[in-house]
């Protein structure tokens, strides 16, 4: 490759504007249509003004001619390993998310990585199933992800499945209940808890329960259809990992990552799949 001869390019000191973005990493899974996973973080990083970083964990190709099922391919650990090397020699990061690890190995490398580098603030999407797939297939996943991530995470976003089973609750079917479950998991992660109801719970508006030891409190809007839409967990735990590496509290960082992901909702891209997809840049159209 030819010598670069350009004095002024973008790693001279010349050429960086004063203020650097927040920098924060997502560990998570490909969704190749883009509508959740790694697309979903990293597009939600860069629409509330942080630079996203991305350690891959596996990739799915939803199947179309299977009723849009699962096919996941494992990303190698070493590569995975070979990944968090270089990002972390590269930056401090402000913030970490995971997302999908899909499989104990790959829970156990995260796990031992994380360990080392102690993040001020480790925002966990408890992907424990996804769309798609069969509750009880990934049961030992499950399990490695209680035990291995969910004591490192300082805020967790379970979905309505997620909190039944982080719970042990057999019901979630009012704000009661969910708020019952956010103390749980709370009580038994230590982590800051916002848990979702989204279009679970019946009634007129998506709601969740943000618990943080001491203040609880419900988070409403009103709701987009009855249909859950694709990329809302990723992209809800995306800004709120962006909002908290940006500096902000746990209870300003949620209610900001609820109105962008309500925002996303109302702005949904639909397609060819059977799903709608939620579209980051949803809150940006509305302004
Ligand atoms: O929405 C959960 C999720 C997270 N990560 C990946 C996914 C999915 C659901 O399909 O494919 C990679």
């Amino acid at each position: 490759m030819a010598p670069m001869t350009d004095s002024s390019t973008a790693s001279s000191p010349a050429a960086q504007s004063a203020a650097q973005p927040p920098v924060a990493l997502t560990i998570a899974g490909s969704e190749a249509t883009g509508g959740a996973g790694a697309q979903a973080d990293l597009k939600t990083f860069q629409e509330l003004g942080v630079f996203g970083s991305l350690a891959l964990t596996c990739i799915v190709s939803f199947d179309p001619a299977a009723e849009w099922g699962h096919r996941l391919f494992p990303v190698p650990q070493d590569v995975l390993r070979e990944q968090l090397e270089a990002i972390t020699a590269a930056h401090a990061l402000d913030a970490v998310k995971i997302g999908m690890l899909g499989s104990p190995e790959t829970i156990a490398t995260t796990a031992e990585v994380l360990a080392g580098l102690q993040p001020r603030h480790l925002v966990l999407d408890p992907v424990l199933i996804c769309k798609g797939q069969e509750p009880g297939a990934a049961l030992d996943t499950d399990e490695a992800l209680k035990a291995r991530i969910l004591p490192l995470a300082t805020f967790v976003t379970p979905n309505h499945f997620e909190s039944l089973s982080l719970s042990g609750m057999d019901e979630i079917s009012t704000v009661e209940h969910l708020e019952e479950a956010a103390r749980r998991i709370h009580e038994t992660s230590g982590a800051v808890v916002l848990a979702k109801g989204g279009v679970r719970l019946s009634g007129p508006e998506a709601v969740d329960v943000y618990y943080d030891g001491t203040t609880l409190e419900v988070l409403a809007e009103p709701k987009v259809g009855e249909v859950p839409v694709a990329g809302a967990g990723c992209t809800l735990a995306a800004a709120v990992a962006a909002e908290l590496a940006k500096g902000a509290e746990p209870l300003e960082a949620a209610r900001a990552a609820k109105a962008f992901v309500s925002a996303g909702i109302r702005q949904r891209l639909s397609s060819r799949a059977p799903f709608d997809s939620l579209w980051q840049g949803g809150a940006a159209a509305e302004r």
